[in-house]
């Protein structure tokens, strides 16, 4: 297991996760997917990097109509990315390399193919009918409410052989699982424990607060001319979600001895709840995903656009520093399968893209929490350049681009919005070289790969000690022995300053300053230095700027001073 340092309590305190998107990872049999073999291929490049837990996205079996996150069997791996034996080996060899394995559980829906729903829909008395959420028409033969799906159009679906609608919180092939079902919770408690006798290290736990809802299931609240309601508020953090955390906290983990890994994807949750969530005597979650950073640049929904505000990013940021504070804890993520790539996001993808992709990774890394690398960010890797609509596979783009063509909407603003938060952006392959298709697959891509893979990728940084992948080497053997990077405490400063991104750690007498330059110009600050004994720990320039109560900070440059 990982060298952790000697007051930690945990050892996913001082460890970073790297997560995988299997599907455009490392393909191995030609097929133009990714598959598992190649993620053991890779372990070695990984062990290299440092991580210290490997999260999948799902491989099970699926019809992938959502890539995956529509499950039709729990226990057993798709062919497209394998087997059981292959996911067996790749735990014991990843455990050869002090790496565990964290798996992605996706328990608020299942597939519509997944056999409990088959026979959920086959009759109204069949003994799993109540595994999901069935509702017949209304009085006047409209659906049972007004809520939208995630993924466009209503939460409703009609199934012509019981008479009746099912609910959909994302797409039409993926039912939600009826949390309020002992029997469903049961099913669900084995499962997990069948996968932690396998030897996986924990869960990602897909929007996990969503899975207990508003009694009723009412309306939502609906604007005048909206063709639905909003029903996120009756669905996100619903009144039994502690019970049934602590519930399944008590089936599968408590009576273990070793420590697991838990996340909840929590979209909508609030730091206060998320405190409670993730304190350790409340018997809940390790920690959460929680989505107010990532929505500061996004308006009135997911596809509007509005410009990066360093100012509302330290709030959000800062706030959930302080509020988890000693009680909770925090996870730290820029990306993941579903956001655009950070370094084109709010970096500076062109002329500084490996300055402030080295910026982000420290800002990041040095706050308090579990911090996840997403694959290609630890080199940089950007969104791609999407010209035309039918560049995109992902259903919540294409599902959208159809309802805004079918509203007669503005289809340029739309093509605007898919190219800068579509999650097609994070799910081109990976970048192993500068070969054809990067080396990703012999065969073709299943999506294309983006045409700077000759600029961008591991075999040139692996060789290079100033590439941004060594810069994220050095961030994530830091964690395992810098005790105040891992437990000191977090004040914020230059709190109101548009340019500059700046914190302090403490723990005892011990502390460090992060300063960030988060812009493309030249920045002069003075300040009262906290220390008069620091040292400079780590900087993204080749010279680092001295230590002193005033600071010239260049283009995206950050500093971190120790003490
Ligand atoms: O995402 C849930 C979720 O909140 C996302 O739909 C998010 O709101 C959106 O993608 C932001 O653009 C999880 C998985 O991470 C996602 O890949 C799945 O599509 C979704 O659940 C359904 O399982
Ligand atoms: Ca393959």
């Amino acid at each position: 297991m990982t060298q952790s340092l000697g007051e930690n309590p945990v050892w996913w305190k001082t460890s970073t996760v790297y997560q995988i998107y299997p599907r455009s990872f490392a393909d191995t049999n030609g097929d133009g997917f990714g598959d598992v073999r190649g993620i053991i291929d890779r372990l070695g490049y990984l062990a290299h990097l440092g991580v210290d837990v490997l999260w999948l996205s799902p491989i099970y079996k699926s019809p992938q109509d959502d890539n995956g996150y529509d499950i039709s069997d729990y226990q057993d791996i798709d062919p497209l990315f394998g087997s059981l034996a292959d996911v067996d080996e790749l735990i014991a060899r990843a455990k050869e390399h002090n790496i565990r394995i964290v798996m992605d559980l996706v328990v608020n829906h299942s597939s519509d193919e997944h056999p409990w729903f088959v026979e959920s829909r086959s009759s109204k008395d069949n003994p799993k009918r109540d595994w999901y959420i069935w509702r017949p028409a209304r009085e006047d033969g409209g659906r049972p409410n007004n809520w939208s799906s995630f993924f466009s159009g209503s939460v409703w679906e009609w199934d012509e052989g019981t008479q009746e609608y099912f609910l959909h919180l994302f797409s039409k092939k993926q039912p939600d699982l009826n949390w309020e079902n002992p029997d469903l919770r049961r099913a669900v408690y084995d499962m997990m424990n069948w996968w932690l006798d396998r030897g996986v290290a924990g869960f990602r736990m897909d929007v996990i607060n969503l899975i207990s809802k508003v009694p009723g299931l009412p309306d939502g609240e609906q604007a005048p001319g909206d063709e639905f309601g909003n029903g996120f508020p009756l669905t996100a953090n619903g009144p039994r979600l502690t019970e049934f955390l602590q519930e399944m906290h008590r089936e599968v983990f408590a009576h273990r001895d070793e420590a697991f890994l838990t996340v909840g994807e929590c979209p909508g949750i609030r730091a206060e709840f998320a405190t409670e969530v993730t304190n350790p005597a409340n018997a809940m979650l390790d920690m959460v995903f929680q989505f107010e950073h990532v929505g500061i640049d996004q308006g009135n929904g997911k596809w509007d656009e509005l410009p990066f505000d360093l100012l509302k990013l330290k709030s959000s940021l800062g706030y959930w520093q302080t509020q988890l504070g000693e009680e909770g804890w925090n996870s730290l993520y820029w990306n993941n399968h579903d956001q655009p790539r950070i370094v084109s996001r709010w970096g500076n993808d062109a002329e500084y893209r490996e300055l402030s992709a080295k910026l982000l990774g420290t800002v990041l890394h040095f706050h308090r929490g579990t911090p996840y690398v997403y694959q290609g960010e630890e080199l940089g890797m950007t969104n791609f350049p999407f010209t035309s609509i039918d560049q995109f596979q992902d259903l919540e783009t294409l599902n959208h681009h159809r309802e805004v063509l079918g509203h007669n909407g503005d289809v340029n603003a739309a093509m605007n919005g898919f190219r800068k938060f579509g999650r097609d952006n994070a799910r081109t392959p990976m970048h192993w070289d500068g070969s054809v298709d990067a080396g990703f697959s012999r065969g073709t891509p299943w999506l294309a790969v983006n045409p700077n893979h000759q600029q961008i990728n591991a075999a040139q940084q692996v060789g290079d000690p100033n590439s941004v992948f060594h810069f994220y080497r050095r961030l994530i053997a830091l964690r395992k022995t810098d005790r105040v990077m891992a437990f000191g405490d977090f004040t914020m400063w230059f709190e109101h300053d548009p340019e500059v991104y700046g914190f302090t750690r403490r723990l005892d007498a011990e502390g460090l300053l992060l300063l960030a330059n988060w812009s493309n110009n030249d920045v002069h600050r003075t300040f009262e230095p906290p220390s008069d004994s620091a040292v400079t720990l780590i900087h993204n320039y080749p010279d680092a700027p001295a230590i002193a109560a005033e600071i010239s900070l260049r283009p995206w440059e950050v500093v971190v001073h120790r003490w």
